[in-house]
């Protein structure tokens, strides 16, 4: 590993996003995601499940408050489980924690979101609206620094009793992100020093001392949340907490076996798929593939990544690169989904990636994108630039609609609204968006990474600024003692034009380098000529030169539909392909080509594609030459027959981008078409 190719991302106060699709998006989240957002965490979401986020946290201030009263006072002591399951009449409820155990982070994910809509927006009503829930989040805070609504409302001498299933460093991972985004914007403490004492407590609680515990998150988050910490405060203890959890993790005996507090079974008894499902079945170092929970998983990863870049460790970096590999060249959905089941929304086995019954959750595609963006932070290298945008535009932005008022947790590449039965509906496979969840992990999570998309789009070193992602935005670079302003335009993703004006009052040595997508067969460039040197690596090309005054590169990266054919050993995509343009992957849906999809088929030898500008909600439709096998002749209603030939008829398919689905009503939806 070369500390020269290290980057980190630029402060967001240092970017204005102007980028006509992300700004809109951008938008969405401000204009409806976080006032929405806001109101079911206050349950005022009409037909929405309660979150009781905020309940929570004010009722743990009250019986803070009660107790600092009068310390004789005894907490009642309830019985909980995972899912606390909120009364139908809200109003008529004991006095008690409800819904899932980690509802404190539809606050933590909401407030960090509004940190990052802050920088490109100010907005003095919503963070007044911020600072007043931080002063109830903060009530809630135990002296000793601990902040769990969980435990502290519930049973406190229980606090880390049971790390494996009842997500407390979760939550803490998730209070201490949104606490750093709420400093960095704002430069207001208050969250952050309460992160910092949270911190501070768990780092006399765990450790490699002895006498300190040797547990690690169950969920996995405070590895990465910690290093953030350790960058806003300098901090090293955090640095050293964080690289602990993972250093270990997967050792034996394990510690979760150790714990006493795990409700479903008996001491002793468990089977050793839960280590699995947890990623602490082996040490981090000697895990070769991606297992168990995807959420958890790649969130595991990034932090890894975050550590093996500032601890310089080159077996934890190896061991980023394996599951990188194995998840992206084995494991993944073309549209960037990963956690091909249901059954504990986890990673299956090699080439297992079924269509229907894909769960892809949003959130393990934003976990990609986090672990995407920290592997480029150790190296450029377009092959984690080109998962991450194909994350990013597919498998991320399909989980949330067009209007930013419903959202899909799972993923699905294909979907027969009549095959999602009811018990199905319940377990968040459905074939249409919705409001909330009682599990409200993806709506805000998709809220903080749309709002941020800037610290993905660019990093950043002393001489070099990364462009990962061609994002319309205005920025600032400082090279030592200069700022060079640059401004990007984009067209992506419909078209594959973008321009960067450098703009260097004083001539400044600085070198840019642009990633090449690996969807572009080719490109061309104009305005670089004056560059010193020109060089292509590892699918970036790196313009050097001594800029001075204006330049202006042009970029254009040739756009055409293209038929794409899964590895053989995808069982599901056998005989099968899909369309993608440029980075969108595209889609059929009935409203464009009635019902039974399954019946088409793409006429692959001569698809006479035509690209529709603006032809389906707005984005380009792609049309082209396809068949429908015809129904079985009515006199035939047998369900086996001796086989013929099947007839068929031509007819036009019509494609659209597939994170649009589902935004005209319910209706069947594929990726994958016959190849016909
Ligand atoms: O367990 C917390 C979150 O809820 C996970 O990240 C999601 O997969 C959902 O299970
Ligand atoms: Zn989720």
């Amino acid at each position: 590993m070369d500390s020269k190719n290290f980057s980190n991302p630029l402060s967001l106060r240092d970017i204005r996003i102007t980028d006509d699709f992300w700004k809109k998006e951008m938008e969405l989240v401000r204009t409806e995601v976080i006032p929405y957002q806001w109101n079911a965490l206050n349950d005022n979401v009409p037909g929405a499940a309660p979150s009781f986020c905020m309940k929570n946290y004010r009722l743990a201030g009250e019986l803070n408050a009660r107790r600092r009263q009068d310390p004789s006072w005894q907490q009642p002591v309830w019985t909980t489980g995972i899912f606390n399951l909120v009364p139908e009449d809200i109003n008529n409820r004991e006095e008690r924690f409800y819904g899932f155990l980690f509802q404190d982070t539809d606050f933590t994910k909401w407030v960090e979101a509004v940190a990052y809509s802050l920088t490109q927006h100010p907005d003095p009503e919503l963070e007044k609206l911020a600072d007043d829930a931080i002063d109830v989040v903060c009530a809630a805070q135990l002296e000793n620094g601990y902040l769990d609504t969980f435990y502290i409302i519930n049973d406190q001498s229980k606090i880390f009793s049971n790390l494996r299933d009842n997500h407390e460093l979760y939550c803490f991972g998730h209070l201490t992100e949104g606490a750093v985004a709420y400093y960095e914007a704002t430069g207001k403490d208050k969250l952050l020093k309460a992160a910092c004492r949270y911190a501070d407590y768990i780092d006399s609680f765990f450790g490699p001392e002895e006498g300190k515990c040797k547990g690690y998150p169950g969920h996995e988050i405070a590895e990465m949340a910690l290093v953030r910490l350790y960058h806003a405060t300098g901090n090293d203890r955090y640095l050293a907490l964080s690289r602990f959890f993972i250093d270990e993790r997967g050792k034996q005996p394990y510690y979760f076996d150790t714990e006493v507090d795990h409700p479903f079974e008996a001491k002793g008894e468990n089977p050793p798929l839960r280590h699995f499902y947890h990623q602490a079945h082996l040490p981090v170092r000697e895990q070769k593939e991606a297992t168990g929970h995807a959420v958890r998983a790649v969130y595991l990863y990034s932090g890894m990544a975050d550590i093996a870049r500032l601890t310089q460790d080159e077996s934890l970096l190896g061991a980023c690169e394996t599951l990188w590999n194995n998840i992206t060249t084995q494991k993944m959905y073309i549209t960037g989904g990963i956690g091909s089941t249901h059954l504990g929304e986890a990673f299956t086995f090699n080439y297992d990636l079924p269509n229907d019954t894909a769960y892809a959750e949003t959130c393990a595609s934003i976990g990609l994108v986090f672990f995407a963006r920290r592997m480029l932070q150790i190296k450029a290298d377009a092959r984690y630039a080109n998962v991450m945008e194909r994350a990013l535009f597919n498998g991320v932005l399909s989980g949330m609609a067009l209007d930013g008022k419903s959202f899909f947790y799972v993923n699905p590449l294909e979907v027969l609204p009549k095959a999602c039965h009811e018990d199905e509906r319940k377990f968040h496979v459905k074939p249409i968006r919705q409001k909330w969840f009682g599990c409200a992990c993806c709506p805000p999570n998709i809220a903080r990474l749309l709002s941020s998309v800037a610290s993905y789009a660019f990093t950043e070193n002393e001489d070099t600024l990364f462009v990962h992602l061609y994002v319309g935005s205005e920025l600032t670079k400082k090279v030592g003692d200069n700022t060079v302003t640059i401004s990007i335009t984009s067209e992506f993703p419909y078209a594959g034009k973008a321009s960067v004006r450098i703009s260097a009052p004083e001539p400044t040595g600085m070198t840019l380098a642009l990633r090449l997508p690996d969807w572009a067969e080719d490109y061309s460039i104009k305005g670089a000529e004056g560059a010193s040197s020109a060089e292509t690596r590892d699918g970036y090309l790196y313009l050097t030169s001594t800029w001075s005054g204006e330049t202006v590169i042009s970029l254009d990266f040739p756009m055409r539909p293209r038929i794409i054919a899964a590895n053989p050993a995808v069982r599901e995509d056998a005989g099968k392909v899909a369309v993608a343009c440029g980075p969108m992957i595209y889609c059929l849906e009935e409203a464009d080509n009635g019902a039974d999809l399954h019946l088409l088929s793409l006429n692959c030898a001569e698809p006479d594609f035509r690209v529709c500008p603006d032809a389906i909600l707005g984005a380009p439709a792609i049309k082209a030459a396809g068949s429908r096998r015809k129904p079985q002749e009515v006199s035939d209603t047998s369900l086996y027959h001796e086989y013929r030939a099947p007839e068929t008829e031509a007819c036009t398919l019509t494609f659209l981008p597939y994170y649009m689905w589902n935004n005209r009503g319910e209706g069947e939806m594929t990726v994958w078409v016959r190849e016909g």
